[in-house]
């Protein structure tokens, strides 16, 4: 079953937004099967955006995903990784369709609220850099006979 990372920013735990964005994630069918709220180290987090290490952004946003605590989630299901961007938006909060989470809670690029894995490649090495194995859970709920035919 396909996996994805999904990191609410530390704006979305300051302002309030865990279960709000928890919910939309659980409403649409996905199965949660890591959870944690943590401080990140400078390292995880040069890690984590090492794509980025290059443009002009790239300092902004260590030190504000640094600045305060996250949630960490890895999310399971049929398509999560693209469906996951889905729920989240386009990255400025000003172009993301209302409806979605930066579109519906955000203003500002660098204040997006949310991270999700851009692809399954990336999903498995964020996955992995953000959990251990054994604080992961594969379970099953037993609703879903009534989300999949
Ligand atoms: P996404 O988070 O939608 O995958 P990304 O991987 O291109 O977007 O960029 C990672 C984060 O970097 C993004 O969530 C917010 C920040 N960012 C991207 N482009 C930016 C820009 N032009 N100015 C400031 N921050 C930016
Ligand atoms: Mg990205």
């Amino acid at each position: 079953m396909e996996r994805t990372f999904v990191m609410i920013k530390p704006d979305g735990v300051q302002r309030g937004l865990v279960g709000e964005v928890i919910r939309r994630f659980e409403a649409k069918g996905f199965t949660l099967t890591g959870l944690k709220l943590m401080s990140v180290s400078q390292e995880l987090a040069e890690q984590h955006y090492d794509v980025h290490k290059e443009k002009p952004f790239f300092k902004g946003l260590v030190d504000f995903i640094t600045s305060s605590p996250v949630v960490a989630m890895v999310w399971e299901g049929d398509g999560v990784v693209a469906g996951a961007r889905k729920v989240i938006g386009a990255t400025n909060p000003l172009t993301a369709e209302p409806g979605t989470i930066r579109g519906d809670f955000g203003l500002n690029i660098g204040r997006n609220l949310i991270h999700g894995s851009d692809a399954v490649e990336t999903a498995s090495r964020e996955i992995s850099l953000w959990f251990s194995e054994k604080e992961l859970v594969t379970w099953k709920p037993t609703m879903m006979p009534w989300l999949h035919e």
